[in-house]
């Protein structure tokens, strides 16, 4: 796909194309209309087992770590569980018409692997096998891609008992497991996913302790990057094995586009691009580690959990990159007098996310600001998909996860003719959206081969250490009554993908 590819139609001569502007100017003002995505650009949207699913103790299911953290008491708002979430697994049907209503074309979803191996080893547990199987089917039957994600984070308490990410069992743990869901849906799948955010599973888990199982241990962190990296590795090798319908390959990182500021600004975005993002993208792309994260980090731990061969393991070819972009970051080195700034959009409970970095901070940044309190920079994700790009030039791209939380409320319309009917009007999110795809689209004419685009997230549900309190979906849920309302931002989507071209807001 190049930019030859991408035909640009404008609505409205006002309205400024891709290509008349000139890229990355500042935030712009990324609201062009009429924009059209390329032929085989998928549009979706992003859901997570845990997210959406309850049914926490039913078919066998067994206990994960969020199961253990959310019931723990202080660890997430008001003290919410995903023990019902929306209730998903019993509206698993209804869910799928919605989807097929809004005319997705591809459903990005996350398989519980306690539902599949209870304890997260040995054989598989039919019944949850046999929730992924009608899931899919659904999906196919409605013409809707499936792209199945491994680990959205749930993984079984049994393996954080014997040490989690940060022993190395659960690597190869991981490896059996995806080889039970290739055989299960290998002739099913078009993307397979490995492991989502891995930066969120190895430091906001094992670092800061803002996610589930909430450890502190900087070392445990660097062990966990590391055998998720060789999670991703074995498992893509066991997929090879036992699927039969020439799938693309995938992992989705949660990169980072990193500001510095004044002079100490770019030793700060050093560190912390090392942390973030090459860390993970040279052993899975080059397969080596970045030799100045070994140097940083060399007080925390000696890495000698890197074993001879491992790189090689990890180091499998990629048919596709998966991109989750919300916000960005800015970084300087602190100067040791001064308050230390900790604005890096994460729920401080302690621990620090950036092992070796005890000298970078955080700052705030200028707005506007979601609910989540991180800003809104559509420029950066036009920014980060033309670096990936130009780093990694023939590896595809999609933009795996990309939205908005905001204080949504639902109202009762009335029509003319005295009918009520339930609406959610959140202006905010379409214009998040209208932004960001915008963004995207700008990445397309500048030569990023970029596949598709999914939006998280269908509706409402679990937002990890926020709970119920931070609205992402463009589908409303009502937590008491699980009632699924459509925002005005579903719509707009709706209308996107039917005609393929960003529809103006008013
Ligand atoms: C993530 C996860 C999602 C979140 C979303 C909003 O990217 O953190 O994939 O599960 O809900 O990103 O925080």
């Amino acid at each position: 796909m190049t930019s030859d590819q991408t035909t640009t139609s404008t609505a409205d001569a006002a309205t400024p194309t891709a290509d008349a502007v000139a890229p990355t100017v500042g935030n712009a003002d990324y609201r062009d209309s009429g924009l059209t995505f390329p032929d085989g650009f998928i549009f979706g949207s992003a859901t997570a087992s845990y997210q959406i699913e309850g049914a926490a103790n039913e078919d066998g299911r067994g206990p994960s770590i969020w199961d253990t953290f959310s019931h723990t008491p202080g660890k997430i708002w008001n003290g919410d569980t995903g023990d019902v979430a929306d209730d998903h697994y019993h509206r698993l049907e209804s869910d799928l018409d919605l989807m097929k209503e809004l005319g997705l074309e591809a459903y990005r979803f996350s398989i519980a692997w306690p539902r599949i191996q209870p304890t997260g080893t040995g054989p598989a547990n039919e019944k949850g096998v046999d929730f992924y199987v009608r899931l899919v089917d659904g999906l196919l039957e409605r013409g809707i891609r499936p792209i199945a994600t491994l680990y959205h984070w749930d993984l079984p308490q049994a393996l954080e008992d014997k040490g989690g990410w940060a022993n190395r069992d659960t690597a190869y743990a991981f490896a059996d497991y995806a080889r039970i869901m290739g055989e299960a849906l290998g002739d099913k799948i078009v993307t397979w996913t490995t492991l989502n955010e891995p930066w969120c599973s190895a430091y906001l888990g094992y670092g800061s302790g803002a996610h589930a199982p909430g450890r502190m241990d900087g070392a445990d962190a660097l062990a966990a990057v590391h055998h998720l990296n060789l999670a991703h590795g074995l498992a893509v090798s066991a997929l090879k094995e036992v699927v039969t319908n020439n799938p693309d390959f995938s992992i989705t990182l949660n990169l980072h586009v990193i500001r510095g500021e004044g002079e100490t600004g770019p030793e700060a975005i050093r560190q912390i691009d090392g942390l973030a993002n090459r860390v993970f993208l040279q052993p899975l792309l080059q397969g080596s580690y970045p030799e100045d994260v070994l140097a940083d980090t060399a007080d925390v731990t000696d890495w000698a959990f890197v074993l001879p061969g491992d790189l090689e393991l990890i180091h499998q070819p990629l048919d596709l990159l998966g991109v989750n972009y919300y916000s960005t970051t800015l970084v300087r080195i602190w100067d040791g007098i001064s308050p230390r700034a900790n604005n890096d959009g994460h729920k401080d409970m302690g621990g620090s996310p950036w092992p070796g970095a005890d000298r970078v901070e955080f700052l705030a940044q200028p707005g506007p600001y979601t609910e989540m309190g991180w800003n809104i920079e559509p420029a950066g994700l036009e920014e980060l998909l033309v670096s990936l790009h130009d780093q990694y030039p023939a590896l595809p791209l999609m933009v795996t996860e990309n939205g908005a939380a905001f204080a949504d409320t639902r109202e009762v319309d009335v029509a003319a003719d005295g009918t009520e009917t339930f609406a959610v009007h959140d202006p905010e999110r379409t214009d998040y959206l209208q932004r960001h795809f915008t963004a995207a689209h700008r990445a397309i004419a500048r030569g990023v081969d970029l596949r598709g685009y999914q939006v998280w997230s269908l509706m409402d549900n679990f937002e990890w250490g926020y709970g119920y309190s931070k609205r992402f979906g463009i589908v409303y849920v009502d937590f008491d009554t699980f009632e699924r309302t459509l925002k005005d931002s579903a719509k707009w989507y709706s209308q996107l993908i039917a005609t393929r071209s960003i529809p103006a807001v008013n």
